[in-house]
C-alpha cells in the first residue's frame, strides 16, 4: 500500500487525483496539501495540510512526518499565467520541482510530476509528435516542463530516484475548472454552453491541441505509478494524448446537442502564439508499449459526459 503526499492538491489534476487515489489507496494513506486550506470535499475525505513547495524544510517535514513512500508534485502555474509572470513561474515551477525531487532523494520516495505539450516547440514537427525529438519552446511554460523533464532524468540516473511524468494535453473536466492555462477554452466552451449557449473563443479557428477527459489522465497517472520499473525505457516524460481537435469541431460536437450553440471569435495574440508553437498532435506509442496506457473517451463521448454532468450540476 502507498503513501503518498499530494501537491497542489486543490488545483485542476489534484482535485480529482487526490479523491481518486483515496479510493483506491486508502483515505489515510493520500496527503493532501496546497498553499491554502479551503472546505472542499479534498481538505474533508481526508488529511489536509498546508504546504508552501517553495520552502525546501517544510516540504522535507511534511513528508517525514506522515511517513510517505510517493510524492504526486503537481503545484505549479500553467502555461498563459507563467507568461505573464515569467520570473514567478520560474521560482515556483522549478525551486517546487526541485525541493520535491530532493525530498525524494533523501526520503527513498518514487515522485511523478506531469510535464505538458508545451515542453514542445516551434520547431518540433508538429503532427504525430514523437516520443523523442527536438524540444526548444519558447514560452516560460515550456522551458520549465523541459528542465523539469531534465532534472527528473538526471535525479533517477544520479541518484536512483524513481521518478515519472506525463507529457499532458489540455485536460478537460467538470469538476474543478483549470487556471492560466492555453487549452482552458476547451473547459470554458462547455460551462458557457450550458449557461449562455454562446462561447467566444480567444484560440481562432483551425488550431489544433491535444486534449484528455480528466478520468483518462487520472487513470494513466495510476498505471503509470503501478508500471513495472523494467518494462519502461522511458520516464520523463511520456507522450499521451486522447484526442486532437480544433474549436470549430469541439463547438460541432456542442452543437450535436444544443443546436442553439453560437460561437464567436476574439483571439487573443499570446494564448494564441503559445498554441501555435504546440504541436497539432502526439504520438503515444510509447506509452501504450512501455505501460499500456489507453484513452477511454473521445470528443463524442467526452462531450455527452461533460453536458450531462454540467446540467446535472447547474440544476
Ligand atoms: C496549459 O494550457 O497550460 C496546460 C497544458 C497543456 O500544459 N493545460
Amino acid at each position: 500500500m502507498k503513501k503518498v503526499l499530494v501537491t497542489g492538491a486543490l488545483g485542476q489534476i489534484g482535485s480529482e487525483l487526490t479523491l481518486k487515489m483515496r479510493e483506491v489507496y486508502g483515505a489515510d494513506n493520500i496527503i493532501a496539501t496546497d498553499i491554502r486550506k479551503t472546505d472542499s470535499d479534498v481538505a474533508q475525505s481526508g488529511p489536509f495540510e498546508v504546504l508552501d513547495v517553495t520552502d525546501e524544510k517544510a516540504m522535507f517535514n511534511m513528508a517525514k512526518k506522515h511517513e510517505v513512500d510517493t510524492i504526486i508534485h503537481l503545484a505549479a502555474l500553467l502555461s498563459a499565467t507563467a507568461e505573464k509572470k515569467p520570473l514567478l513561474a520560474w521560482h515556483l515551477n522549478m525551486g517546487g520541482l526541485v525541493n520535491a525531487l530532493e525530498t525524494a532523494r533523501e526520503l527513498e520516495c518514487q515522485l511523478f510530476t506531469p510535464s505538458s505539450i508545451g515542453a514542445f516547440g516551434p520547431t518540433t514537427p508538429k503532427d504525430w509528435t514523437p516520443q523523442d525529438i527536438i524540444q526548444r519552446p519558447n514560452t516560460m511554460y515550456g522551458v520549465n516542463k523541459v528542465s523539469g523533464e531534465l532534472l527528473c532524468d538526471y535525479y533517477h540516473h544520479k541518484f536512483g530516484v524513481d521518478t515519472r511524468g506525463l507529457r499532458f494535453p489540455g485536460l478537460i473536466s467538470y469538476v474543478t475548472p483549470p487556471g492560466g492555462g492555453t487549452t482552458d477554452y476547451a473547459v470554458e466552451i462547455y460551462y458557457e454552453a450550458i449557461k449562455n449557449k454562446r462561447y467566444t473563443s480567444y484560440i481562432d479557428k483551425g488550431t489544433y491541441m491535444d486534449m484528455m477527459y480528466m478520468p483518462d489522465a487520472l487513470a494513466a497517472i495510476i498505471a503509470l505509478m503501478e508500471a513495472d520499473a523494467s518494462k519502461l525505457k522511458h520516464r520523463n516524460s511520456f507522450n499521451v494524448s486522447a484526442m486532437s481537435f480544433d474549436p470549430e469541431q469541439i463547438a460541432a460536437e456542442i452543437k450535436r446537442h444544443i443546436p442553439e450553440f453560437v460561437m464567436n471569435y476574439e483571439v487573443d495574440p499570446v494564448r494564441q502564439s503559445i498554441a501555435d508553437s504546440w504541436p497539432n498532435t502526439i504520438d503515444s506509442t510509447c506509452a501504450k508499449e512501455e505501460w499500456g496506457f489507453k484513452a477511454e473517451y473521445d470528443l463524442e463521448k467526452m462531450t455527452n459526459d461533460m453536458l450531462l454532468k454540467l446540467r446535472l450540476k447547474s440544476l
